[in-house]
């Protein structure tokens, strides 16, 4: 078994790899929810959404978030109504907000409630938030202290950012099952997901760096050079003061890494780092670093 440490873009293109590498019962992955949102009375978890999506075979990888050719009908007909829909939510996905909604709003756990949804999308693959609290990444902007979705989304990531901090009412706490996932596991894979708003919510989880203490844990840089290969990491980094590269990714694991992968291009050199190429344009090269990726896990 090998689990990953996900957010919404970086890590699932290496999980469409790992699928196909994979025993697929034999994947975990531990992901994100920071970047959750309840949007016009229903529960967004777009990380959680994406790599169900993926495994489901049904997810959307030209925008890499929602359903592939959904529709937009409620979206369009809400907003002509006058709600403030600032994400655009397609219908089929929609329907997993509103029934993810129902069952939390009924008193379930998020990782019951992805458990039945992805048990309903037929997904092998073991889907775990990497919490059952709610909990925010927020930035601090010239429009005061705001959810990470209204800079990205609504304010296109065009406006500076002071400060990254992440809002709970009670400190997120690792899940059993993720825990048990780790201590099932031959290595943990930290993918090339966005440092800042993916992988420090998950390593901040009580419980979750002791855990990783005595695993083999490799780590992809989501950088080539000073530049993300989308997204705003960039940004991010800085506000958070680490470098916006290979390097300040990896001290920000502070130490929990054993292993670095870098990209071929990347001019950084970080010390005893492997290189392979990274960018993961289509399918195809998102198997072949798959493969490098396992074959560094069975050498190990
Ligand atoms: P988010 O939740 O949508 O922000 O997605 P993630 O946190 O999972 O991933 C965002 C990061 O993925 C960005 O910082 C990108 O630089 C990185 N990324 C996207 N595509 C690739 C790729 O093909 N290769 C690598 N190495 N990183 C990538
Ligand atoms: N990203 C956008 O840039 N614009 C959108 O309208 C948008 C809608 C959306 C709906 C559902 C979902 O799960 C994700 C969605 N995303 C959208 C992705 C967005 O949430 C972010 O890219 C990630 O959270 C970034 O980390």
């Amino acid at each position: 078994m090998i689990t990953f440490l996900s957010g919404g873009t970086g890590t699932p293109k290496l999980l469409r790899g790992m699928q196909k590498v994979m025993d697929r019962h034999e994947i975990s992955v531990i992901v994100n929810t920071a970047e959750d949102i309840w949007i016009s009375g229903n529960h967004i978890s777009p990380d959680v959404d994406t790599v169900m999506y993926l495994f489901a075979g049904i997810l959307n990888t030209d925008t890499w978030w929602g359903v592939r050719n959904d529709t937009f009908t409620t979206h369009d007909e809400i907003t002509r109504l006058g709600v403030d829909e600032f994400i655009k939510i397609g219908d089929m996905d929609r329907a997993v907000h509103v029934a993810r909604g129902e069952m939390m709003r009924n008193g379930m756990r998020l990782t019951n409630a992805t458990k039945i949804l992805c048990d309903r999308f037929g997904v092998r693959e073991n889907v775990l938030p990497m919490t059952d609290t709610e909990v925010t990444t927020q930035v601090q902007t010239e429009l005061g202290l705001i959810h990470f979705q209204e800079y990205w989304i609504r304010a296109k990531g065009k406006i500076e950012i002071q400060k990254v901090m992440r809002n709970f009412n009670v400190p997120p706490v690792a899940t059993d099952e993720g825990l048990a996932a780790i201590e099932a596991s031959d290595a943990v894979v930290i993918g090339p997901s966005n440092p800042i708003t993916s992988i420090l919510p998950i390593l901040s989880c009580d419980g979750m760096k002791e855990a990783l203490k005595d695993k083999f844990v490799i780590a992809l840089s989501p950088f080539i050079g000073e530049e993300p290969i989308s997204g705003p990491a960039g940004a991010l980094m800085r506000a958070a003061g680490f470098a916006p590269s290979s390097i300040g990714t990896l001290n920000c694991y502070g130490g929990l890494v054993d292993l670095f992968v870098q990209d071929v291009r990347d001019p950084v050199k970080v010390d005893h780092s492997v290189r392979f190429d990274t960018l993961m344009t289509d399918e195809e090269k998102s198997v072949a670093l798959a493969h490098e990726i396992v074959g560094l896990i069975k050498k190990h």
